[in-house]
């Protein structure tokens, strides 16, 4: 019995892409940043950090996205979303490890400079610099895509539906994506898979529209 606890625009959208993606059964369990919904009490009972995704697992928590979507990956092998090449496997957990570690929180400076700053003129340094490594990030993804259909190896594995997040974040944000021509092309694949169109639906995503 899998429960994935998300919050629609959140980077909780790459966990629930890859549980569509895998065909296996599972609950929503909507939890509204916008709302607070993530700071209740029975939240915090799931993910104490307060923070979005998780996946309750029978009773189990496993949160990170780079967890979750690793966990659903090897636990439905028949889905086929992580390659079968050990090295590639690696690379894909590689990849989500970036996007968490550094592409992810360049944006929260964007976004939630407050966390970083007291002062207006330091939030302003906090902006401007999450923006210019933001946007460093998507070149850099534009990079990886080159010559290449897919993250890593080739086909489809939970790392092309970790790196859809940030081009939706891109271009809610009014960043020049489309000039990201690899990264672009990706997307517009992406968006031909009926798991991932439904999820942009369902999540109202700005690249569904
Ligand atoms: N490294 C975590 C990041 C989780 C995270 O920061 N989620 C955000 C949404 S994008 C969140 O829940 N933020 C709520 C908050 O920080 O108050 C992951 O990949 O799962």
């Amino acid at each position: 019995m899998l429960s994935l606890y998300f919050s629609p625009g959140a980077c909780s959208m790459a966990s629930h892409i890859g549980l569509e993606e895998s065909g296996v059964p599972y609950t929503e369990r909507p939890t509204l940043l916008g709302k607070g919904e993530h700071k209740t009490e029975a939240y915090l009972k799931i993910n104490p950090r307060g923070k979005v995704p998780a996946l309750e697992v029978d009773g189990r928590v496993i949160t990170e996205n780079t967890a979750i979507l690793t966990y659903i990956a090897r636990q439905f092998p028949q889905a086929k979303l992580l390659p079968d090449d050990a090295v590639e496997a690696a690379q894909c957990i590689e990849a989500m490890a970036w996007f968490s570690n550094i592409v992810h929180p360049s944006y929260t400076r964007t976004m939630r400079p407050e966390r970083f700053a007291d002062s207006d003129s330091g939030k302003a340094e906090v902006i401007a610099a999450g923006k210019k490594a933001f946007w460093a990030s998507l070149e850099e993804i534009d990079g990886m895509l080159k010559g290449r259909e897919w993250i890593v190896g080739s086909r489809f594995s939970v790392a092309d539906a970790y790196a859809l997040v940030f081009y939706g974040w891109g271009k809610r944000s009014e960043y020049s994506v489309e000039k990201l021509v690899n990264y672009t092309a990706w997307k517009d694949r992406m968006l031909k898979r009926p798991a991932v169109m439904k999820i942009l639906r369902s999540e109202q995503n700005v690249l569904a529209n």
